[in-house]
């Protein structure tokens, strides 16, 4: 049995784990599972993954992982896309946590109710506009004197990054306001072959 990946095409925690298996030429089987309707949270699902969230991947050994940064983590467990320094591989891992402290729940949120779940601005609480562009601006600050996140070659905490600040125009964010991360999107899309068909 080979890897699988549960996953929806609309989420960029579930896509991340596909970037990097495609970078790593990693083979899987992508199981479609709706993060919106319900799914996640009944019987079948929690048996895969009690915390009755996408994306899950099920290893070759029957294990499932969960958490997308984690996944992460394992399946580039020994590539060229952790970085070997000890000090430069945690600065990876510390852009990691942010992702998920500090970016996705503004970025990836906003996105959602607007774009999927169809909200009007004067619905969706303000701070998540300005807490997202908070954590724009943070990249884009850190994005003026580097190409990428860490080590100066894509890592983890590029494509965990990339995911939800890529699509970060259908939250109503202004990624023209932020030229480095504007250059950067361009420049990791490139490394992934990006955009691509979404499964
Ligand atoms: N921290 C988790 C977050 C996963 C997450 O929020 N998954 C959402 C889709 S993006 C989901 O499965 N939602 C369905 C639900 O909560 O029922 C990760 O990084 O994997």
């Amino acid at each position: 049995m080979g890897m699988v990946i549960y996953g929806d095409s609309n989420s960029g925690n579930c896509l991340k784990v596909k970037y990097l298996s495609d970078v790593l030429g990693q083979p899987y089987r992508w199981i479609k599972t709706n993060a919106l309707n319900g799914e996640t949270q009944k019987a079948p699902f929690l048996a895969i993954n009690p915390m009755g969230q996408v994306p899950v991947v099920t290893m070759p050994d029957g294990r499932h992982l969960a958490q997308s940064n984690a996944i992460m983590l394992h399946l580039a467990d020994g590539s060229r896309l952790i970085p070997t320094d000890p000090f430069e591989r945690t600065q990876m891992i510390a852009w990691l946590f942010w992702e998920q402290n500090n970016h996705e729940p503004w970025i990836a949120v906003r996105r959602k109710l607007k774009s999927m779940l169809k909200k009007r601005d004067d619905e969706i609480d303000p701070a998540l506009l300005i807490n997202g562009n908070r954590a724009l601006g943070i990249m884009n600050e850190h994005l003026g004197t580097r190409g990428y996140f860490v080590a100066e070659r894509l890592t983890l905490a590029d494509i965990a990054l990339i995911a939800y600040t890529r699509e970060a125009g259908e939250g109503g964010y202004k990624l023209a306001d932020f030229p480095a991360v504007s250059a950067w999107i361009g420049r990791v899309d490139g490394d992934l072959g990006l955009p691509m068909v979404k499964p």
